[in-house]
């Protein structure tokens, strides 16, 4: 088995002890972060939800699997995130109300982070009104994550909250999340929508630089 293929394994089993290990010795082997990433990690997660849904897996499985992948990140994120980079502009980041799914969110913030932006991690179940609040408190950006479907709609709440304040100029509103989509981020009234985290970046670039 290939040293991606264990890290995949790994990860799938929520074997975080032997996860950490083999990401920093295939980082020391040459192995790039982001072949790491998407090829190791993201896919073993993909594969977890797969198996979810085919009953194969129950929620502890998923939470195991989602505390490995997390170690993993960690490890990853200094190379993932560069160094030094002047801030290009404040973003306020959090997975929507009654979401608690934060690795998606996070893998956003690090490579928003990495691309010089100034970032207020807000976590998970995060409230219109904390968002309304991230804003008087200098955001630029408000990212919001959301992963099922039942908490997508708290995005257009959120919008709403944020107009209600009288705010919505004063703001860019990026979207994103597996369910979400480029369609749905235009019927609430988002500005941007990106389906992974390398499109976040390149989306709030180009939303800041107007
Ligand atoms: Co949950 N879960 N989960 N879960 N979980 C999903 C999302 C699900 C698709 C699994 C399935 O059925 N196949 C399903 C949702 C179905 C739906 O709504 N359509 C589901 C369910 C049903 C649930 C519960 C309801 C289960 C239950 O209790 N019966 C429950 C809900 C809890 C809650 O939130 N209130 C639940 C709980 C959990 C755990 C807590 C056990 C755990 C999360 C732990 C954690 O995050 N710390 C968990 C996990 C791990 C998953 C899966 C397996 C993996 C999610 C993940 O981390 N993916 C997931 C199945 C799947 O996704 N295939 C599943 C890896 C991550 C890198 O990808 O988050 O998509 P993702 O992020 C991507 C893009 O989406 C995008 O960029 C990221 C990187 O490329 N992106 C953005 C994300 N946010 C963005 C924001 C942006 C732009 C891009 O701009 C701002």
């Amino acid at each position: 088995m290939s040293l991606l293929e264990e890290i995949r394994q790994a990860v799938i089993e929520g074997q975080a002890k032997v996860v950490v290990p083999k990401v920093e010795q295939a980082l020391a082997e040459g192995m790039a972060a982001d072949v790491i990433l998407n090829d190791g990690l993201i896919s073993a997660m993909a594969e977890v939800g797969q198996m979810f849904e085919d009953g194969e897996f129950f929620v502890p499985e998923m939470l195991i699997a989602a505390r490995a992948m997390s170690a993993a990140l960690e490890i990853l994120k200094p190379q993932l995130v560069a160094q030094g980079v002047e801030p290009i502009g404040k973003v306020a980041i959090g997975t929507v109300k009654g979401d608690l799914h934060d690795i998606g969110k996070s893998l956003v913030a690090m490579m928003l982070e990495g691309a010089g932006f100034e970032i207020m991690d807000m976590g998970v179940d995060v409230s219109p009104d904390a968002f309304v609040g991230a804003i008087q408190n200098g955001a630029q950006i408000v990212a919001m994550s959301a992963l099922l479907t039942t908490t997508m709609p708290n995005m257009k709440t959120t919008i709403e909250a944020i107009k209600t304040a009288g705010l919505r100029d004063d703001v860019i509103v990026l979207v994103g999340g597996a369910p979400v989509t480029e369609a749905y981020a235009s019927e609430i009234g988002a500005d941007g929508y990106a389906p992974d985290a390398s499109a976040a970046v390149r989306k709030a670039k180009a939303l800041i630089e107007g």
